[in-house]
């Protein structure tokens, strides 16, 4: 089974490569920003309480996101060959959750593809998807934010990984088929 993790700034490129690695390592694909977003769309009691930190570039609280998660790993089947989690986990807090979670079912991370893409490049590439995106945090304010919290929680989860040998650095700029190449390199030396 894999269980591969996608890391990154936002904007590097995650939900980009996620389609790709679904597609030829047939692993379901687990992202908390779409999860979110569709609880939005549904106008849902979690989703209102997301909005609020969505909006302004902040993180969801972790057990909200934590809770999300162990319902999707538990509703696969029998059969499903692994996941792509695609921006979880964002805090080291969220790290540690997820490797007792899938030791408690005998599952195990498998490693973690750390994009790492300039930060002109991805102020650029947002503000470019906030042409046609429509979403409340594609803004150049919110988008500060966003990187701010990326440095601040979610860059120490790359360190945490690293303490535990599954940490695979990736260069995210270049054509989409060469970062897919780079990412299936890393992919096949940790499997
Ligand atoms: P996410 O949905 O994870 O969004 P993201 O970080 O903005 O996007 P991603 O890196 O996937 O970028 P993409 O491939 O689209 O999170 C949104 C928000 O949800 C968070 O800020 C947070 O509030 C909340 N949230 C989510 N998970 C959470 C968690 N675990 N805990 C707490 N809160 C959570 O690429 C961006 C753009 O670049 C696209 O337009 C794409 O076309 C372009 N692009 C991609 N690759 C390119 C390339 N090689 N060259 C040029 N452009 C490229």
């Amino acid at each position: 089974m894999l269980n591969i993790i996608i890391c990154g700034a936002p904007g590097s490129g995650k939900g980009t490569q996620s389609e790709f690695i679904v597609e030829k390592y047939e692993l379901k694909h687990l992202s908390t920003g779409d999860l979110l977003r569709n609880e939005i769309k549904g106008k849902t009691e979690l989703g209102v309480i997301a909005e609020g930190y969505i909006s302004q570039g902040q993180l969801v609280p972790d057990k909200m996101i934590i809770d999300i998660i162990i319902k999707n790993i538990d509703e696969q089947p029998e059969t499903c060959k692994g996941f792509i989690l695609d921006g979880f986990p964002r805090t080291v807090g969220q790290a540690e959750a997820l490797e007792e979670i899938l030791n408690a079912r005998n599952k195990k991370s498998t490693v973690l593809l750390d994009l790492n893409v300039p930060e002109e490049e991805l102020i650029s590439r947002l503000l470019k998807r906030g042409e046609s995106s429509g979403r409340s945090d594609d803004n150049l304010e919110t988008i500060k934010k966003r990187l701010d919290v990326y440095y601040s929680q979610t860059a120490p989860v790359a360190e945490y990984y690293k303490t535990l040998n599954k940490y695979a650095f990736v260069e995210g700029v270049g054509t989409i088929e060469e970062i897919f190449d780079r990412i299936s390199s890393a992919i096949e030396a940790n499997k």
